[in-house]
């Protein structure tokens, strides 16, 4: 049978022209030649999702569900193009028919189902497990607007909906459905699938559930909705505004929606497979993403009890066996405790379980530090996690070491067993061989293709170390990828990019922690430089990709600073030969796999012991950037497996951030008036030029945030990241120095494979 199905494929494959020609005819009445290339996406997109059809499903004695509120996927097409082995073949048919692959690839439209780093690693996660031929599904929500569309509008984020979902796309709705019960009402849930296929492997699901009873219509403007009704909003949004008590309960009907039917469809797998529930951990693995789907836990006890007959012990130690925990952050705001009044609103058939493991915990451990249910009774949902899950892993190595030493060393001392590190890593097919076909072929081309499934034969390039012509190779790819970014920068924002100028590029959320500021403050040390006479030896481009929470206000204001910078430098001709500063808008998935390639300087800025991993530097080392970071999260890795000589490095090490922290004795001002190359940095933001470009409340907000604040510690780190950049810049103009460490970047980057991480997580967590 499973034969049948792959010869089906094969038979597809084989004849792929006549295919898509009978599909072109079947769906526009046209021959290939003559389609557009959105009919043409449409008419591709319908020939995957048949090839998918007819692939063998990933099967196993055991399955690995992972939970998620984000998965920022990304358009699909050239993806599953290329891991079902056919992109180079349908890239030739259509070129043979006057068309391109890559005009196609435009026309499909980017789901946004995630925030940043968080859901991008699932979708990675979602591509490993399925070509390593491991049985796991993910489970989530289906946002019908995802995140929100950002625009600029008078040097300021403004937010729209991103409207992604059309009448032929990747979703497919499947007959699954489930009611939802709430406190005073009930949903009926529905689950549509995207197919998830491994790399020249079959095929796993990634499950996201929706209501039936959405109303697109109550949005109103930008993204503002009744927050009230729940049956109806439910799905609408990636909730970004967790500012008033509505949003936040709205978080909890959305968390416990995904949370409920993951229960029910696992519970309704082992069914369907007829495997008895007592014998759950044997055959379901349960990945939580972050704290956001924690409620998964008590659900399933409460089945189990309510409608299975279990006892409470034996529950929750199935339950137990079968949950494992991923913290992806030690910032305190991001760590989820909810009032007991929410849960009691929304979900108060759950309360009863939370109080009982509440109870159980508190009989065990006295240490109020490890309560379910604090003194002002909040529930602390990691806290679920790590009591009631058998695993609980950090996702880079200093990560963890924090953890277990310093924000949970109180649950390390009572469950070392359980602490794990899981260092993070990225899917080479998505973030080399699709975005970045030059290399990849020159990679297949200089030491074979066995990178592609092996990611540490990247090494062997280390033997090419010396050769000139490879070495030239390399450089001049970073060239046409620099060219091919222009010319998108230039089609999509009208603006002129001079790819003879260093790349300069932070793309990540806009977060104080990841110190966009301090890189804007460096700008403003360039340009004051330039001012006084003393110019760069060659020009320097500074990129930027963020989006702000619309409520983190200060996130807006530095946003609007670079902006504001933008604009300056690009209106006065004694600066603007030199350096540039751009800001694109709506960075996605899409805007990172054109710009990653084109990066010379990876910024990795974050105050050390804040960024858990980064995943952004893994992308843009394996595209030959050089990382200009500090030693946090997986910059250590890198600095490890690339050496001194190969990365930048600058800033507090993050054992003195954490002693600065517990002291309370880092003061901004000190170092505003102490030091003049800072204050004549920090006044700029509010000189007269910039108040003529910007908003007098948002600059000076921000201004004074950075002197009487500063709270991530901008100001210590500034004048060491000066020195260490300039160091950067200048080392760029020794060509053969530089072009060797982009080598050594590339051929150490296998290490942060998403094919090695979940190897990993096999092992030591899920046994599948
Ligand atoms: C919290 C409370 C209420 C509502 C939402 C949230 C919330 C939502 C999203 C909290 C956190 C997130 C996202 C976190 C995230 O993206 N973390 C990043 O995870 C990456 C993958 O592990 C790491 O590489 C990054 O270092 C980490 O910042």
């Amino acid at each position: 049978m499973e034969s049948n199905r792959n010869l089906g494929r094969d038979v597809i494959i084989m004849n792929l022209e006549e295919q898509l020609g009978i599909i072109t005819e079947r769906d526009h009445g046209k021959k290939i030649s003559d389609c557009s290339d959105r009919e043409l996406y449409y008419s591709i997109l319908s020939l995957v999702k048949t090839l998918l059809g007819v692939s063998i499903p990933i099967s196993g004695e055991k399955k690995v569900y992972y939970i998620s509120m984000e998965f920022l996927i990304g358009k699909l097409l050239s993806n599953n193009l290329i891991n079902l082995g056919i992109y180079d073949k349908l890239s030739e048919i259509l070129e043979k028919n006057g068309k391109s692959i890559a005009a196609v690839e435009e026309a499909e439209p980017e789901p946004s189902l995630g925030n940043g780093g968080l859901g991008r690693l699932a979708a990675c996660f979602l591509d490993s497990i399925a070509t390593l031929g491991l049985p796991g599904d993910g489970i989530g929500l289906n946002y019908h607007f995802g995140l929100f569309k950002q625009v600029f509008k008078n040097n300021a984020q403004t937010a729209e909906k991103n409207d992604w979902i059309e009448e032929n796309s990747w979703l497919t709705k499947t007959p699954v459905s489930f009611k939802i019960k709430y406190a005073d009402f009930e949903v009926t849930s529905k689950m549509y699938d995207i197919d998830v296929i491994g790399y020249e492997n079959g095929v796993n699901k990634l499950h996201l559930f929706d209501v039936e009873t959405l109303d697109e219509g109550l949005v109103k403007k930008g993204i503002d909705f009744d927050k009230k009704a729940i049956a109806k909003n439910l799905t609408l949004f990636l909730y970004p505004d967790d500012s008033d008590k509505d949003g936040n309960l709205l978080r909890i009907y959305q968390e416990y929606f995904m949370c409920a039917n993951a229960a029910r469809l696992i519970l309704k797998d082992m069914k369907d497979k007829k495997y008895e529930l007592t014998e759950l951990s044997k055959h379901a693995a349960v990945q939580i993403n972050d704290t956001h789907p924690t409620l998964v836990i008590p659900e399933l006890i409460r089945i189990m009890v309510e409608e299975e007959h279990f006892g409470m012990d034996e529950a929750i130690k199935e339950v137990t066996a079968t949950c494992a925990y991923t913290n992806h952050t030690i910032l305190a705001e991001a760590l989820e405790t909810w009032p007991m009044d929410y849960l009691e609103e929304v979900v108060p058939h759950l309360v009863p379980y939370i109080k009982e493991l509440d109870k159980r915990a508190k009989a065990k451990y006295d240490d109020p530090k490890v309560a379910i249910i604090d003194e002002a009774d909040r529930v602390h949902m990691a806290h679920i996690d790590i009591h009631y899950g058998h695993s609980i892993n950090g996702v880079a190595a200093i990560h963890t070491d924090i953890l277990k030493e310093t924000e949970l060393n109180c649950f390390y001392r009572i469950y070392p067993e359980k602490f794990n590190n899981k260092t993070n890593g990225i899917t080479f097919r998505r973030w080399l061989i699709s975005c970045n076909h030059e290399l990849s072929d020159f990679l297949c081309r200089t030491i074979g293709d066995g990178y592609t499934k092996n990611a540490d034969d990247l090494e062997k390039l280390l033997e090419f170390k010396d050769n000139d012509k490879v070495l030239e190779s390399i450089e001049s790819i970073k060239k046409i990828k620099k060219q091919q970014f222009a010319d998108f920068v230039k089609e999509k924002e009208g603006i002129e990019l001079n790819v003879d100028s260093i790349f300069d590029i932070q793309s990540k959320r806009l977060h104080e922690y990841k110190r966009q500021q301090m890189n804007a403050l460096y700008i403003i040390h360039k340009y004051l430089e330039i001012k006084s006479g003393k110019k760069p030896v060659r020009p320097i481009t500074f990129i930027f990709g963020a989006k702000a929470a619309p409520a983190y206000v200060i996130a807006q204001d530095i946003i609007h600073l670079i902006l504001c910078l933008q604009e300056l430098i690009d209106k006065d001709p004694e600066v603007n030969p030199y350096i540039k500063v751009l800001m694109v808008e709506n960075y996605n998935v899409t805007y990172a796999e054109k710009m990653i390639p084109a990066c010379d300087v990876s910024e990795q800025i974050s105050l050390a012991s804040k960024e858990a991993s980064g995943t952004g530097n893994m992308k843009f080392m394996l595209n030959g950037a050089v990382t200009l970071g500090t030693a946090d999260g997986a910059n250590v890795e890198i600095a490890e497996l690339v050496g001194k000589d190969n990365i930048f490095e600058f800033g507090l090490k993050s054992d003195t951030v954490i002693a600065h922290y517990k002291n309370a004795d880092y003061v901004s001002m000190d170092y505003y008036k102490n030091r003049p190359v800072i204050k004549e940095a920090v006044d700029f933001i509010t000189c007269m030029q910039m108040l003529k470009i910007g908003d007098v409340v948002k600059l000076t907000r921000l201004k004074s945030e950075l002197m009487n604040k500063d709270w991530f510690m901008t100001l210590i780190d500034l004048e060491d990241y000066i020195r260490v950049k300039d160091e950067t810049f200048a080392a760029y103009e020794d060509r053969d120095r530089w072009v060797r460490m982009m080598l050594v970047n590339i051929a150490k980057a296998g290490f942060f494979s998403s094919d090695r991480t979940i190897r990993q997580y096999n092992e030591d967590i899920w046994h599948l």
